[in-house]
């Protein structure tokens, strides 16, 4: 049962093969095996319109791999796949062509799955997810509305992106500069009510939690950083001519007090209006008003000149009494800390280069440890100087002493801040999961809490979700577990509303509804006969979406159980296929999907959900795929190379093999067209030890009566172990060269067995699935390659029986020979005399002195 192709015909043997294993359901991953469960997960795709590119098939042929591995091994192997469906580019090109996202994204869709399926990749295509399916995403609400009963969602005025000439809020990375990015409009920051998820309630736990993961280093470097933890102290200034204010910074030196020399406010600090003089009025007016169009990371650039104003007020230190300008200076951000700061020019570089700028006094506090004058800036440990009672102190027991004097006086206290702030979790978008909330007003939410056998009560959290709106206070009611999902509204266009709301705002016919409470069912409030009873309330659901990190956040969860409606995942099913074991993905992920995944997680194993905190134990980023010319693909550059393109000249395998050849996986690297000829020879070679492409019967080489030689066994041993070995440690690139090494030398032989032709693509079948199926069945194996067992060694067979001694004459190479491994030194001087090459040097010499190192060389020395 194969093709007949003579030749090696890819485009016959592979969508043989790959049909094969769709009708055989050959990748099926079986609930409650007996055997251990492997569960590899690969990064999903968002299913763009412009198809696969060979960045994709690098990470996926690497889980592929693994997955086929395992299964070898007797794994019951999990490899799915599913689709990160929503996402403003489906949307956006919704707007421009009036095509309904959903459309956009089945197509989009059609078109992935079948590059990704042309691949050969070993899939569970019965598990595929989409987060854009109603069926999905109601879990995405489920979860939602947990968080919300517990008090880890909220509304509040956040500052947003503003853009009125177009009408919309945009997010960080549409903004260039101060304006936007399309049409380069100007862009202000505006106060909206957003919903926020309180991450930061699991700061210290997602912080500690990295150290049991086996992630790359640096990954787990970002986290550290974005989450940053960071001890110190608040320290309160009294303010002068103020008596009944003052100002509170944050400060991780607390022992630099004494080095104080100015205060800064951030522009959006409350106080600031209390402090501005009125003869510096109008320059902080403005100086404020353009501090309000700069991004934070644009604010916070080292390398950017300072800016700031004098507010006219003075502040005074609290333990010398000291008076100090306070200025407003964008360099301080309203969202860290206390949003101020106590300026040590000494010895913080921000603080240095702005008292260089405005001639503010530097006073140095802080000596190294060796008393030696460092050049300034020095923020290092040290001993304190000029410093009162604490001068001689070190920095570690002065921060100590300090705290302890500051709470004594009233003054401050030690304090833990972090720069993780909450995720802000709505989008003033069309194409994402709707919010299962409605909002009602006062009366309506007091009868809900009246109605106490109400699906609903349990739902409410203990403090009361509000917004404003004009002069109402309007109050967040979840809906009950029977209407969900709240699924998408046809609307009739995704633009923005144009009111800085979401194009669903629009939508009058689906947001204004009469909701009954235990049912769950809505009646649109435009309805002619609105429906009478206690549980009937009526609001206005909520038209913000969740963003597009919502349903990656808990996906790897859904392909163990992707087709349950009861609940978000059965726990006997989560019991046995628990977390993935392997993890592939981009390092661009490192923060954003990689930590809120982590958040949601451990809130889902915090309410028995789940039973391990940590969603991803082992992680792994594939590097990225370059273009020829060294620079990132990208369409403007004319440097993409697409993969069907590859595999419509080479075949799928070829292309897998080169991807994973290409260099280490983690490795960045650029493509290389002539590295795939040779990979692709490599499979010819292969094809053509085993196949006599003539006939296309197996080739006479192939022996079944005689004994394998020493020297291909051993080779054969060695490339068992070093291609297990380089599949377990991921190093795919040596995996290939070792095979490679190995094809040449049965190219060298006369006669090999069929059971080293069918170790050998064994082997190869991880990485290039498709020949290594059809060489093993036209070698005889008995049922599909994917359930051989996979091939193991014997160490005993790796030892090296022969050697290769290179012949030197007077210091210089003259010729070499392979001899067994134990012959004596008279034997292999024998062999040496007699070597074509070496034989013209020793003519009429007289050899004076051997120097033998036994296996490796015979230096003669003649004269
Ligand atoms: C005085 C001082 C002296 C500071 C010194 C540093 C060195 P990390 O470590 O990142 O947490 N800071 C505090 N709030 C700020 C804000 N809202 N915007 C900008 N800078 C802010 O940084 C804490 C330090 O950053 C704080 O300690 C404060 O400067 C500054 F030799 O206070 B420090």
């Amino acid at each position: 049962m194969t093709t007949r192709c003579k030749e090696y015909d890819f485009s016959v043997i592979e969508p043989y093969w790959q049909s094969f294993w769709a009708e055989n359901k050959t990748f099926r991953a079986v609930d409650f095996s007996e055997k251990p469960k492997y569960y590899v997960l690969d990064m999903f795709p968002y299913p763009s319109g412009a198809g696969l590119h060979v960045g994709h098939p690098a990470g996926y042929t690497a889980s592929d791999i693994i997955a086929r591995y395992k299964k070898a091994c007797g794994f019951n192997v999990l490899h799915p796949m599913g689709w990160d469906a929503f996402g403003l580019p489906t949307e956006q090109y919704a707007v421009q062509t009036g095509t309904h996202p959903t459309e956009v994204t089945r197509q989009n869709i059609a078109t992935f799955q079948r590059q990704i399926q042309r691949l050969g990749f070993a899939l569970d295509w019965d598990r595929e997810i989409n987060t854009t399916d109603p069926i999905y995403y109601r879990w995405t609400q489920w979860i939602f509305q947990q968080l919300f009963k517990r008090g880890l969602a909220y509304v509040e005025e956040r500052p947003v992106w503003w853009c009125a000439a177009l009408g919309t809020v945009l997010a960080n990375e549409e903004v260039i500069d101060g304006r936007s990015e399309r049409g380069n409009h100007p862009v202000e920051r505006r106060n909206l009510s957003q919903w926020v998820l309180r991450i930061t309630a699991y700061a210290d736990q997602l912080l500690e939690g990295l150290s049991s993961l086996d992630w790359p280093d640096s990954t787990k470097r970002q986290q550290t950083t974005w989450i940053g933890r960071s001890q110190g102290a608040e320290v309160i200034f009294d303010i002068e001519g103020l008596p009944d204010k003052s100002l509170k910074v944050f400060t991780t030196r607390p022992d630099t007090l004494y080095g104080a020399t100015y205060m800064v406010v951030a522009p959006e600090h409350p106080l600031l209006a209390d402090l501005v003089q009125p003869p510096h009025r109008e320059a902080i007016e403005a100086y404020v008003r353009q501090a309000a169009c700069k991004s934070d990371l644009a604010r916070t650039d080292l390398a950017k000149e300072k800016s700031g104003v004098f507010t006219g007020s003075f502040a005074i230190n609290p333990l010398n009494g000291n008076k100090l300008p306070i200025w407003v200076a964008d360099y301080v951000l309203i969202s860290y800390g206390t949003g101020a700061i106590m300026a040590v020019p000494a010895h913080d570089e921000r603080d240095h280069a702005f008292a260089q700028q405005f001639e503010l006094p530097i006073t140095q506090v802080i000596q190294d440890k060796n008393g030696e004058t460092t050049p300034l800036p020095y923020n290092g440990p040290g001993t304190l100087i000029h410093s009162g009672e604490y001068t001689g102190l070190a920095t570690e027991v002065a921060k100590k002493k300090i705290i302890a004097d500051l709470e004594r006086l009233g003054k401050g206290k030690g304090t833990t801040h972090y720069k993780l702030r909450d995720w802000l979790f709505s989008r003033q978008r069309y194409w994402g999961e709707p919010f299962p909330i409605v909002w009602v007003d006062k009366h309506a939410y007091q009868e809900v809490l009246g109605l106490e056998d109400s699906a609903i009560r349990p739902l409410l959290p203990e403090q009361p979700v509000t917004h404003t709106k004009g002069d109402k206070t309007l109050f967040a009611l979840p809906l009950p577990d029977s209407a969900l999902p709240v699924t998408l509204p046809q609307i009739d266009s995704y633009k923005p509303s144009g009111t800085g709301e979401s194009p669903l705002a629009n939508a009058t016919e689906w947001t204004d509804v009469y909701l009954n409470l235990r049912t769950g069912d809505t009646v649109s409030a435009q309805s002619e006969d609105p429906p009478q009873g206690p549980e009937w309330v009526r609001g206005s659901r909520e038209t913000n979406t969740m963003p597009q990190w919502a349903g990656s956040c808990w996906y790897h969860l859904r392909y163990i159980d992707p087709h349950n409606t009861e609940q978000l995942i059965d726990s006997d099913l989560e019991h046995y296929w628990q977390t993935p074991d392997l993890y592939i993905g981009g390092a661009e992920h490192a923060v954003l999907h990689l930590l809120y995944a982590r958040f949601w997680h451990r809130f889902l194993h915090e309410i028995g959900i789940v039973s391990d905190p940590e969603p991803y134990k082992r992680l792994f980023h594939q590097g990225i795929v370059l273009g020829e010319d060294g620079e990132k693909m990208s369409k403007s550059r004319g440097n993409v190379i697409n993969p069907e393109t590859v595999v419509e000249k080479y075949g799928a395998d070829t292309l897998r093999l080169y991807e994973m050849f290409l260099g280490p996986l983690q490795a960045m690297k650029p493509w290389n067209t002539n590295g795939i000829e040779g990979v692709h020879r490599f499979l010819r070679k292969v094809w053509r030890e085993i196949i006599d492409d003539r006939t296309g019967a197996i080739h006479s080489k192939v022996t079944d009566t005689a004994t394998e030689t020493p020297e291909t066994e051993r080779l054969l041993h060695k490339t068992i172990q070093k291609v297990t070995e380089d599949i377990e440690g991921m190093d795919f690139n040596t995996a290939i060269s070792q095979m490679m090494i190995f094809a040449n030398h049965l190219g060298q032989t006369e006669h090999f067995t069929r059971a080293t032709a069918q170790t050998l693509v064994q082997l190869l079948a991880p990485m290039a699935p498709h020949i290594s199926e059809e060489l093993w069945q036209r070698l005889g194996g008995a049922s599909s390659i994917t359930d051989a067992p996979w091939p193991t060694f014997d160490a005993s067979k790796l030892v090296e029986t022969q050697a290769k001694i290179v012949f030197q004459v007077n210091g210089k190479v003259r010729g070499d020979a392979l001899v067994a491994q134990d012959l004596p030194q008279e034997e292999v001087l024998k062999i040496a005399r007699e070597h074509p090459r070496v034989i013209p040097f020793l003519a009429d010499k007289q050899i004076v002195k051997q120097i033998y190192i036994p296996g490796k060389i015979l230096n003669l020395v003649v004269k």
